[in-house]
């Protein structure tokens, strides 16, 4: 295990702005949204995505991905084998009820693989996620330089 805390006090402050945004109440919110998705500019192979989503509502998951960019998607987590970091295949990413989750460099993610063709920054992939319990979604993902990627985490309070 890693020490993570600036990602605490990043969820922390999630959790702020997700109950200030549900003081804005409207018709149509729902349980489960997805933020500033991402993904890597590669030329061949895969590709992980990020995101984060905020869960409204009761406890859900994130069970699958597709994409028609890719033969397959699938859900890694980082593990610590040793002192080596590992992506590790995952049934499910866990959705805590009434909370942020990132799937970020570094932790869990989505992982296209099999791409058909090159992602090239600029561009964007659409990508549909299946949850436990919300409806999937489609959302529109960026294709950001790799560099740009890890200073997603850096740049996090
Ligand atoms: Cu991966």
């Amino acid at each position: 295990m890693r020490a993570i805390p600036p990602r605490v006090s990043a969820v922390a402050s999630a959790l702020v702005l997700t109950v200030l945004a549900g003081c804005s109440g409207g018709a149509g919110s729902a349980a489960v949204s997805v933020r500033d998705p991402a993904v890597g500019a590669v030329p061949t192979g895969s590709a992980a995505l990020y995101m984060t989503v905020e869960n409204h509502s009761a406890d859900d998951a994130i069970l699958g991905a597709s994409c028609e960019c890719a033969t397959e998607a699938s859900l890694h987590v980082v593990e610590d084998r040793g002192g080596i970091l590992m992506m590790v295949p995952t049934d499910r990413i866990e959705l805590p009820a009434d909370s942020s989750t990132d799937l970020d460099p570094g932790g869990a993610h989505i992982m296209l693989e099999g791409l058909e063709e090159p992602l090239e920054a600029g561009g964007s992939i659409r990508v549909t996620i299946r949850f436990d319990r919300a409806p999937q979604r489609t959302v529109e993902v960026p294709v950001h330089e790799l560099a740009d990627l890890a200073e997603r985490v850096e740049s996090q309070p």
